[in-house]
């Protein structure tokens, strides 16, 4: 499989609140590495470097204020005097809180975020802006070149990302600029998988009114698990949106048959709606051993997934999202890649 990746996002290593503590986020550089090193030692893979961001089609899904303040908050936040190695928030809008948006650099971050989980430090843009990119050169390879498959190894991930806040280590948000591609190069309606343990509350929020793109999620109820305030089922699109959303929040503790009968559901949900094309939101941190995610699935059940993806027979966008075991994380991302591709 083509995979596009790089190694900007290096310098990208945020803490997250931990309790009462900040601690190294789970979401290192790390991850990307693993990802990579697996995928290498097999032949069958060829790396491609990322193009140049596109920030017109990332100012199009994002408010364009919002990609600035990502663009220019570290430097802000060094000219400002602060010591600290990483720029967060404090305070949040929260309920009826409905002002704009506030001048002073720490109320922004508050404005622009949503969750204490992650936060900006000096290699936040320039990883951030690749993570979008490798999306984009990943979409746009399967929309010009007619390859039928690439997989975007995207870090920092993005599908808690919404038009106007970070969170849940995501600040872009790849699938949806991936999805932007495909819309752009001429299929008609697009959909978007989210397999990620997590609800992609941001991709939700950027389509929920339009009918071209549409989201399914597969996830930890939120009820029950981050996001906490977005994911439930009842949500199903706003406007011309109506009917284009489709959330299936399960419990912790979801085995691999209930969750395949949601993907396969979730499957011909989409195939129902006609689309043309498909990006998946890979997290893999539906697995058993995953450090901060209750779900239990297999390292033998990725190819399984990656196989029944492939039977939707569409051109399809991969794009790394979530996983946190390091132990397993390669095997598992590698497994749905080879299942994709039938070595299994
Ligand atoms: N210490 C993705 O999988 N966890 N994001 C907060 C607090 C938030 C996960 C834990 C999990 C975000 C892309
Ligand atoms: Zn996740």
């Amino acid at each position: 499989m083509l995979i596009v990746a790089d190694n900007a996002h290096l310098g990208h290593h945020c803490l997250e609140l931990d309790g009462s503590k900040l601690m190294p986020s789970w979401e290192g550089p790390e991850r990307a590495t693993i990802v990579q090193d697996a995928l290498s030692a097999s032949e069958r893979h060829e790396f491609l470097a990322p193009n140049q961001l596109d920030r017109a089609l990332v100012d199009e899904l994002h408010d364009p204020a919002y990609v600035a303040f990502l663009e220019t908050t570290w430097t802000r936040w060094v000219a400002e005097g602060h010591d600290s190695e990483a720029a967060m928030a404090f305070c949040w809008p929260a309920r009826r809180f409905d002002g704009p948006a506030p001048s002073d650099l720490i109320g922004q971050l508050g404005y622009y975020s949503f969750a204490a989980d992650c936060s900006v430090v000096a290699g936040t843009w320039t990883a951030v802006a690749s993570s979008a990119a490798i999306a984009q050169t990943a979409a746009a390879r399967v929309a010009d070149t007619g390859a039928g498959v690439c997989f975007a190894l995207c870090r920092p991930p993005g599908h808690h990302a919404s038009v106007d806040q970070f969170g849940g280590y995501c600040y872009l948000n790849n699938a949806a600029l991936a999805a932007q591609v495909l819309r752009e190069s001429g299929h008609t309606r697009v959909g978007i998988l989210d397999i990620d343990y997590h609800h992609g509350n941001g991709t939700q929020d950027i389509f929920y009114e339009r009918s071209d793109v549409m989201f399914a999620s597969l996830h930890a109820d939120p009820r029950q698990e981050f996001p906490f305030f977005l994911g439930h089922a009842s949500e199903q699109g706003r406007g011309a949106g109506v009917g284009s959303n489709l959330n299936l929040p399960m419990p912790h503790g979801t085995e691999f048959a209930e969750w395949l009968t949601a993907l396969d559901q979730a499957l011909a949900w989409l195939g129902d709606g006609g689309i043309e094309a498909l990006v998946v939101s890979v997290g893999v941190d539906t697995f058993v051993d995953d450090p901060i995610s209750q779900f239990r699935l297999a390292t033998t059940d990725y190819p399984v997934i990656g196989s029944r993806l492939a039977a939707a027979n569409l051109p399809t966008v991969l794009v790394l999202e979530g996983g946190y075991a390091h132990e397993a994380l390669g095997q598992n991302v590698l497994g749905l890649i080879d299942g994709f591709e039938g070595e299994i």
